[in-house]
């Protein structure tokens, strides 16, 4: 999914001018699908980045359309045992009308129990970062990786504003309000099986260092991701499943 622009608005999901579209590295944009591990996993050395699902040939099997929304599913099943032993079945379900949605759900279709980090790695279009204020985060608990390693727990203090690269996994369950006074909007993500978000923007040195990534692209986009990492890694026991997703919504700000 690269894009949504409800009728009458302005595109909320970001994408690179640089992505590249193949399956040898993840879209730069849209919501990549982080699965079954996020970063390099839960010991640290889990290749590649973010899983493989995001690199992977999903099936399309479902496309409805209604008075409100089109509603799109896909499937994966099976690939990449070599890189994950377990037999499994995701399916991904996204709607889009005048709000957007996207469900993950893993279903364990093996005899042994299983263990998987998510996170669905949406790229929000802003203004200009510098500019924004995130709401909802007031009192929760983070880890910093902007050096690389995970620092904290810390707890954040009002309002989130952007100054610098920022990678932080909230510990939260709270809905996100995306304040953006440069387009008039607020995005609200409601979050569902979900207990952490991930806020991210490289800022100037880490968009320059990327190939897909615009030298001054950061300036117009913010990561907020739904997921499930870290200690919040999920255990599926044989034949049970487990859904994760989010809303967007869009509001004006008055
Ligand atoms: O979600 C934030 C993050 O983990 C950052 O640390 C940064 O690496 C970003 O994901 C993008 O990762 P990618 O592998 O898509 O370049």
């Amino acid at each position: 999914m690269v894009d949504w622009t409800p009728a009458g608005a302005e595109p909320v999901l970001w994408m690179s001018e640089h992505s590249r579209l193949d399956t040898t590295v993840a879209i730069r944009g849209g919501i990549p699908i982080c699965w079954p591990w996020f970063g390099a996993g839960l010991r640290g050395v889990a290749s590649p980045l973010h899983g493989f699902a995001r690199l992977s040939e999903w099936r399309m099997v479902r496309n409805v359309a209604d008075d409100d929304a089109v509603t799109v599913t896909y499937l994966l099943v099976d690939a990449h045992q070599d890189k994950f032993d377990y037999p499994y079945r995701l399916t991904y379900e996204v709607s889009f009308g005048r709000k957007f949605s996207a469900v993950l759900t893993v279903r364990n279709t093996g005899i042994h129990r299983f263990t998987f980090e998510e996170a669905l790695h949406t790229y929000l279009r802003v203004g200009d970062i510098r500019k924004i204020s995130v709401v909802g985060l007031d009192g929760a608990s983070y880890l910093d990786k902007a050096s690389g390693h995970e620092i904290g727990p810390h707890q954040q203090v009002g309002d989130l504003t952007f100054v610098e690269e920022t990678d932080r996994i909230y510990q939260t369950t709270a809905d996100i309000d995306v304040v953006d006074p440069s387009m008039g909007r607020r995005i609200t993500v409601y979050r569902t099986d979900s207990r952490d978000a991930v806020v991210w923007n490289p800022w100037v040195d880490k968009a320059r260092a990327m190939s897909d990534f615009g030298d001054d692209e950061w300036q117009t986009m913010l990561c907020v991701e739904t997921g499930n990492v870290g200690q919040h890694a999920i255990t599926l026991a044989p034949g049970k499943e487990h859904s994760m997703g989010f809303t967007l919504r869009l509001s004006e700000l008055s």
